[in-house]
């Protein structure tokens, strides 16, 4: 099913004139912003020389830290009154990066939700439970209003009071929910203790943070859904840049919306299909906020191939940020890998957290506080040691680093409404 069967299943040819077209006009947009003014004249690219769709590599990267530099407006491409929305990140240091929206921008951006929650079956029949902030959070009216496009029954549920959350899902007949996949771990352990089975609901929306596939297989057997990855930033809108269809094979990245490259972190180049890096996106239609090249920090790879749902351009699911990367003893450690290894274990709970420590000698120390399954935890304490001692074993051999594991009793680590914080680095400044 299509939202929009001409841009989701465009053949290359066509699909090239028209990123190239868009291409150009954003480069005229962001001639209305100061630091693209400047960054063009200091690299001396000019706009008339981008020419074909390679020629995107000849223009500079934007950062993160740039986008800072601007705060509050300084990358608007448009008079505040054409602005009529801002979203802002949840920046946990220092000031957050500010996103503006014109009509056109809000109009674009519904549509391109709707395309995902098309394509993985939900129409004006579906009742969607919208279970993320509400707030200045992308997540939230960025699905909302992609869901009332569609013309779901939309509840505005927004995070917390999780009993509530499953009493709306039984009352109303939820069939779909959205949430980041550490909330829906929660609301499944909350529902089971109530003793519902969520017998409503078939289709689970999981993003805004890396999970693994074992926490697919979890979620889609304690919530009874199809769990679909959801990947977006507020950057490029919010959520609706890549989306799962129902192959649950790698994401779908609108290519007409946003030019994808995947380059080499490190040194810049490009990188083939198949590699992976660094997603870096040009977005084709934004108006308030136009960005070039825009290093996303997220890690994936291009698909080679088409999917067999007929849809083209695929990458694959994140395995984690450029920046989330722990360096432990010279070892680089993604914290996806760590979930990885934990929820293939039956015994282990949903709930775990990293702490790394300098230690003694200035060596570095990871311990891994992990939550067992109640049934396991009551069991011989001589079974526990033997569960923690095959815990440190498989983080070795996935790590190739000794890591000391706590085992800890069900229920006793923290619960996240939004995205989840499991690693705490406890190092001080390196
Ligand atoms: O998290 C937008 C969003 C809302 C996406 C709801 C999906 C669902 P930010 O708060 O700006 O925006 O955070 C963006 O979150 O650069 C990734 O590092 C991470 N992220 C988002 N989705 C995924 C995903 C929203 N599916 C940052 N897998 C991104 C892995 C993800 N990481």
């Amino acid at each position: 099913m299509y939202w929009d069967e001409k841009h989701e299943t465009m053949r290359q040819a066509e699909l090239e004139a028209l990123q190239l077209r868009r291409l150009r006009e954003t480069l005229t947009r962001v001639q209305n912003v100061e630091f693209y003014r400047d960054l063009l004249e200091r690299e001396g690219v000019r706009a008339e020389e981008i020419r074909t769709l390679e020629d995107v590599r000849r223009l500079p990267f934007t950062k993160k830290q740039d986008l800072r530099s601007g705060y509050p407006f300084g990358f608007f491409a448009v008079p505040m009154r054409d602005v009529v929305r801002i979203h802002t990140t949840s920046g946990t240091t220092g000031k957050p990066t500010v996103v503006g929206y014109t009509r056109g921008d809000l109009d674009n951006w519904s549509g391109l939700i709707a395309r995902n929650m098309t394509m993985v079956g939900l129409t004006a029949d579906d009742v969607f439970q919208n279970a993320v902030n509400m707030g200045m959070f992308t997540g939230g009216l960025g699905f909302h209003y992609g869901a009332e496009k569609i013309g779901m029954t939309v509840l505005p549920a927004g995070t917390g009071n999780t009993k509530r959350q499953v009493e709306m899902i039984d009352d109303f007949g939820v069939t779909a929910i959205h949430c980041t996949p550490s909330y829906a771990m929660h609301l499944a352990e909350v529902a089971e203790e109530m003793g519902s089975d969520l017998a409503s609901l078939k289709c689970g929306i999981f993003g805004a943070e890396a999970w693994s596939d074992a926490t697919r297989s979890e979620l889609q057997d304690r919530l009874g859904v199809t769990a679909y990855d959801s990947y977006g930033l507020s950057e490029l809108y919010g959520p609706g840049v890549a989306f799962e269809c129902p192959e649950q094979d790698g994401l779908h990245i609108w290519h007409d919306s946003y030019l994808v490259e995947i380059i080499d972190p490190v040194t810049g180049e490009p990188l083939g299909p198949g590699e992976r890096g660094e997603l870096v996106v040009t977005p084709l239609v934004k108006e308030a906020m136009p960005l070039l090249r825009y290093r996303t920090g997220d890690i994936t790879m291009l698909y080679e191939d088409d999917c067999p749902c007929g849809r083209t351009m695929r990458i694959a699911r994140f395995s984690g940020r450029v920046d989330d990367m722990l360096i432990i003893r010279g070892i680089n450690v993604f914290p996806s890998q760590i979930e990885h290894v934990l929820m293939a274990m039956p015994e282990v709970g949903d709930q775990f957290m990293v702490y790394v420590d300098r230690g003694e000698r200035h060596l570095d120390e990871m311990t891994i506080e992990v939550e067992i399954k109640r049934r396991f935890f009551s069991g011989e304490l001589a079974d526990l040691a033997r569960l923690q001692e095959r815990i440190v074993r498989a983080l070795r051999e996935a790590l190739e680093l000794r890591t000391h594991v706590r085992l800890v009793e069900p229920g006793s680590l923290p619960r996240f409404e939004g995205k989840s914080k499991r690693v705490i680095d406890r190092r001080g400044t390196l």
